[in-house]
């Protein structure tokens, strides 16, 4: 089929010659459409049937260009190819965890999916307050699952080549966080948050600082030649869907092979980016507890299921097939502390991508509403530097954490000592 943008007038015709999709939707003639997308890049339609809501599917489309900014921005559609080649491969890894996929089209740029019908995206649920029991635990587990299966622990070397090779091209996507990451918050960029406070704030600190700046490079570096494992890369609340039993990670468009800290790392900035907020918002000091704790629970289980997934693939049949591992190359011993220090560099490249996630989502063109939101200017505008203080800490300190609790003293001890200061000349 040749692409064609979608509507609501066209997308009847379009479902009704999906067997997979009638199935769910039954007769395309009686459906209710909606425009539900409020990301950046692309459409998403909730359709369902008029006199059966249960019965539904969530279109999402690429278009030719950037939604956020227009036409006027190109952006191929191949990103919605490296989206399903994504969503496939989640399917199969961690199933519970993901939309399933009623059709795929590469022709059309158009996944069409599981509805999820009971949750909420969980960066307007985390503005309100609201809390999930196991958010934290499950991310982790997500993370380890994705991260491990993919990597040269838990695949063989010509099996992990060939699925790389799936997602080599997706460069449209990597450049745009290449910039609007690791870029443009740190220099005068036109694209960037202007007329505020926070910007000025950048001008005399972050932008001035050589040693904040070479280790910006340091993790873009890292972002653009390490190959770890598939990456979602664009992990954020925003990508999550959420509610009291279960979460679903969304948005699998940024996909490719790229270092384990950076989905680590982008998830926790988010987390703490809530808790910065919520000094204004009504959560309180409770709230930004319960964030913290599910924040650092994150690692904790990430860190303790990919072990364990490590230690099956040892005591496994097919232990010889991984890339890495050689049976008896280590002693126990050496073999316990490489993973010591495996761990450990995971996690300090998850904080230095931590930091550089606060920095971009403070300057950058994407910024996140749960600070970017709030309309009183001089409140946002403290949150924005006290964030931008964060950054500057976890950068400069990221080497010297060796686990998660110094981690975790040290953000608590960010949050306990730093005050919202007077904007002064910020203003
Ligand atoms: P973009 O790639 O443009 O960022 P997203 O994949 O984040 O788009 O989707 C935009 C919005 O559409 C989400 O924030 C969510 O509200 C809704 N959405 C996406 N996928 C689903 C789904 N499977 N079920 C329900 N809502 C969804
Ligand atoms: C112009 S960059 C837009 C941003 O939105 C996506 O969610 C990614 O985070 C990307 O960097
Ligand atoms: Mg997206």
């Amino acid at each position: 089929m040749t692409y064609e943008i979608l509507d609501r007038d066209k997308l009847p015709a379009y479902l009704a010659g999906l067997p997979t999709v009638v199935e769910v939707l039954g007769d395309c003639s009686t459906l209710q459409i909606d425009e539900i997308g409020d990301g950046n890049l692309n459409f998403v339609f909730r359709v369902s049937q008029a006199a059966d809501k249960g019965r539904s599917v969530i279109v999402k489309q690429a278009v030719p260009y950037l939604r956020m900014a227009g036409d006027s921005w190109p952006l191929s559609r191949d990103r919605m190819t490296f989206e399903i080649r994504a969503l496939r491969i989640y399917n199969d890894i961690v199933p519970s965890f993901v939309p399933k996929i009623y059709h795929a089209d590469e022709e059309m740029s158009v996944v069409v999916m599981q509805t999820l019908m009971d949750h909420q995206v969980v960066r307007g649920q985390m503005i309100d307050g609201i809390r999930y029991a196991n958010i934290g635990k499950d991310i982790g587990i997500f993370l380890a699952q994705t991260l491990f299966q993919t990597s040269s622990l838990g695949m063989g070397s010509l099996e992990r080549r060939q699925l790389m090779d799936k997602f080599t091209l997706n460069s449209e996507l990597c450049k745009l966080t290449e910039d609007f990451i690791f870029t443009f918050p740190y220099i005068d960029d036109p694209s960037n948050y202007s007329e505020t406070g926070s910007t000025r704030y950048a001008q005399e600190t972050l932008r001035r600082d050589g040693d904040y700046k070479r280790r910006v490079l340091r993790f873009k570096e890292l972002f653009l030649t390490k190959t770890d494992a598939l990456l979602h890369a664009d992990l954020h609340t925003g990508s999550l869907m959420a509610n009291h039993d279960e979460t679903y990670v969304i948005d699998t468009e940024f996909a490719f092979f790229g270092p384990f800290g950076f989905d680590v790392g982008k998830i926790i900035a988010n987390f703490l980016l809530s808790y910065t907020s919520h000094y204004y918002h009504k959560g309180g000091a409770d709230y930004q507890r319960w964030l913290l704790n599910e924040a650092f629970n994150i690692w904790t289980v990430f860190e303790e299921e990919f072990l364990t997934l490590w230690a099956a693939r040892e005591s496994g049949d097919d232990d010889g097939d991984a890339a890495l591992l050689s049976d008896g190359f280590l002693s126990d011993a050496d073999l316990a502390a490489y993973k010591t220090e495996f761990m450990r560099r995971i996690l300090q490249d998850a904080v230095g991508f931590c930091a550089c996630s606060l920095a971009r989502r403070t300057l950058g063109i994407a910024g996140v509403i749960d600070v970017r939101g709030i309309e009183d200017v001089e409140t946002r505008t403290q949150l924005e530097i006290h964030n931008l203080k964060l950054s500057h800490l976890l950068l400069m300190e990221y080497d010297r954490i060796e686990d998660i609790s110094q981690f975790r003293a040290m953000v608590e001890n960010f949050y306990a000592n730093t005050t919202l200061e007077p904007l002064g000349k910020w203003t």
